[in-house]
Parts: C-alpha cells; structure tokens; sequence
C-alpha cells in the first residue's frame, strides 16, 4: 500500500492527538483531515464515551464543502455503527472525503466494517499505516474489548539463573539502574499496580512511577492483594492514589472491580506467588522480564508452580523484542493464550484468543 509523506507525518500526528483523550471505556483515537495536496486542514480526537469520535471531531472544525475531495488519516478504522454516536464511515462520505487511511482495524463485530462501506462507496481506503505503533497503543484497550477485563502485565527482574531474589528474600537492585528507570516508565503507562501482600510487607515499595527522580504526571493507582494487613507506616500510604486492598485471591473479581473503576492497564509487579497466580489463570497478556548477569542460586524463583504438569502444557510467548538496558536484558513478550472472563457474557468460557494476525 502506498503512502505519501504527508499521510505519514499526518499519521504520527493523529497518534499524538489521540493520546489527549481519555484512558477509558473508548479507545483513544486520533484523526487528521488532509488537502488533496497534503495541507492539513482539520486535527480531531476522541474525549470518551458519549463525545464525538475523532474523524467527526475533526470535521467538525470545517465549513461546510472544506473536506470534499479530502483524505481522513485516523489512527482506528472509522466505525460503521450507531453506539453513542453515528457512524463515522457515513460522515466522512457525507463531506465528501474520498480517501481514508487507517492505521488498526477496529475489532468490533458492530463498530467494524467502515472499511468496507466506504469502499463500497469508491472511497480509496488504504488501511495500516503505522499499525505496530498504533496497535501498540491501543493494546489495552483491544484486550479489554476482546476479552472484557483490563490488560495485565506482568513484570519481573530476574538473575541470570531464574531467581528473583536471593536466599534471605533480599531482592531490590537485582537490575541496574537503566532497567528501574524503564520500570518506571511501565509503571507511568499503567492504570494500576499490583503486589501482593508478601511484597508490600517485605520491601516496602512506593508504588510510584518516578522519571528522573521525579513523580510522573500520570500515576498508577496502587493496589495490594492478600489477607495480611498493611502496616500504618507502609510507604504505600504516602502514594498520591489512596491503596485499593483487596483481601481475596480472586484474581477474576479483583479484576473485574478495577475494570469497573475504570482501570484497564494492569502492571503486575510481584512477588513470584502473585505472579505466578496471573499466568496460571491465564490472565496475563503481556510479560516484560528483566534479566540480570548476577547469579543468586538457591530456591527463590521468579516463578512458582504455574500449573504445567508436562511440557505440552507449557506456557507459550511470542517475543516481540529483547533489548539492552545498561548490563542487563529486557524480553518484552506477548502470551499466546489468554483467557477471558469464565463467567463473563462478553466473552464465551475459558475463551482462547487467538493471536494478533491470526484473526
Ligand atoms: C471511530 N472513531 O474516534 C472512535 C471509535 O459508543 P460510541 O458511539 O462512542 O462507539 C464506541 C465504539 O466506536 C468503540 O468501541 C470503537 O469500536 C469505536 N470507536 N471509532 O471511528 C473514534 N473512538
Ligand atoms: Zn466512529
């Protein structure tokens, strides 16, 4: 598919714009209105369920007849139903656009297909553009419309050996200083936190997302899961989020709780029972390992019992990269099966998706 440069520098631009709107119930989606020749003429972008949608935000800012002849670039396949809104396929064909280029389809059974009906109406429809980085964007947000719970990650750092702390428990500064910094920038892009009890209590984490020694604008809300209480002088309770503590280890209502607060970006960060807990359950989607040229020996793993009696039913990754952060090594990897909701009407049982391309 060809692309000019504008559709391109339009593209990053709409991923920017999108990033403006709300991490919510609705994807964040970003649009740009080009002139046949490349000038921009309009920029919109998604506030949230119930607003305009990108493409008809950025229309909006046009008179009537600015956009004939037009191309729309939007970071989602403009939608084709009537949810809270009108279709944006209809209104990008009733100002009379007569090119779209999009970047991810929208996965929705009812939203999707605006591609086709505005091809069907001799619109020029180029789709894909960018689609790793906008993919990459909306992951949460396909997560939680796929599968109907909020996309969890889960983060550990590990020695080389497979350990995730030594003999005594100790495990802080396993990984130098450029892997904690990336943590962080995880931590930053989560809605919420996760320890477990065991964790809060023996390292007494902070739980923010700090960038340059500094608190990042936008912090995950901290959240502790087991049955043993909190001491008062834990660092938790000085984070700016008050702590969501969760005295259950129903992993399937605690996250079906932090979906309905609105927090569909889980950060899974330890210890090895929590997170072992999300892989045995099938519910972690995304795994980030920080490996660490330090052996430590002994029998304090970073994961536990998983459930994977024989090697048939091992827990199988796809690795989307592996990069070098100061002397250690970060494997951003993806589950190949995840699970849905069992007792969820959004999604079927013990759902399996299938993989991003399989579809
Ligand atoms: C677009 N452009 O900017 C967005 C889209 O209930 P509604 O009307 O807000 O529709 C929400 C669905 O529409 C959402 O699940 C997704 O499929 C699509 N979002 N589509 O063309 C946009 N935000
Ligand atoms: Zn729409």
């Amino acid at each position: 598919m060809a692309f000019t440069e504008a559709e391109r520098l339009a593209m990053a631009r709409a991923l920017e714009l999108a990033a403006r709107g709300p991490r919510g119930r609705n994807p964040q989606v970003g649009a740009v209105i080009l002139s046949p020749s490349g000038v921009v003429l309009a920029e919109g972008w998604h506030r949230g369920a119930g607003t305009a949608h990108a493409e008809v935000d950025a229309l909006s800012h046009l008179p009537d007849g600015a956009a004939h002849g037009a191309t729309a670039v939007v970071t989602l396949e403009p939608c084709n139903h009537t949810g809270l809104t009108g279709p944006c396929a209809e209104a990008l064909l009733a100002a009379g656009i007569t090119r779209v280029v999009y970047a991810v389809d929208d996965p929705g059974v009812a939203s999707g297909g605006g591609a086709e009906r505005l091809a069907a109406s001799d619109v020029d429809v180029a789709p894909h553009l960018l689609r790793d980085e906008a993919a990459a964007f909306l992951e949460a947000w396909v997560t939680s419309f796929r599968l109907g719970r909020p996309h969890v990650t889960v983060k550990w750092a590990q020695s080389l050996d497979g350990r995730g702390a030594a003999a005594d428990g100790t495990s802080q500064w396993i990984t130098g200083p450029e892997a904690r910094a990336d943590v962080h920038r995880h931590r930053a892009a989560a809605d919420a936190i996760i320890v477990g009890t065991g964790t809060a209590l023996f390292d007494d984490p902070a739980l923010t997302a700090r960038i340059d020694g500094e608190l990042a604008e936008h912090q995950p809300v901290p959240v502790v899961i087991g049955t043993r209480a909190l001491p008062r002088r834990a660092k938790l309770h000085d984070h700016p989020h008050e702590p969501i503590v969760y005295g259950t280890r129903d992993l399937q209502s605690v996250l079906a709780d932090l979906r309905d607060r609105g927090l569909h970006r889980v950060f899974v960060e330890g210890g090895p029972a929590l997170a072992s807990a999300f892989l045995e359950a099938g519910l972690a989607d995304r795994l980030l390992a920080y490996v660490a040229p330090v052996l430590l020996g002994g029998d304090r793993l970073s994961v536990t019992d998983i459930g994977v009696g024989t090697i048939g039913d091992a827990r199988r990754l796809r690795i989307d990269s592996v990069t070098t952060l100061g002397d250690d090594i970060l494997f951003d990897a993806r589950f190949r099966e995840r699970r849905a909701w069992p007792d969820s009407s959004a999604a079927p049982a013990a759902h399996t998706a299938p993989e991003e391309g399989e579809r």
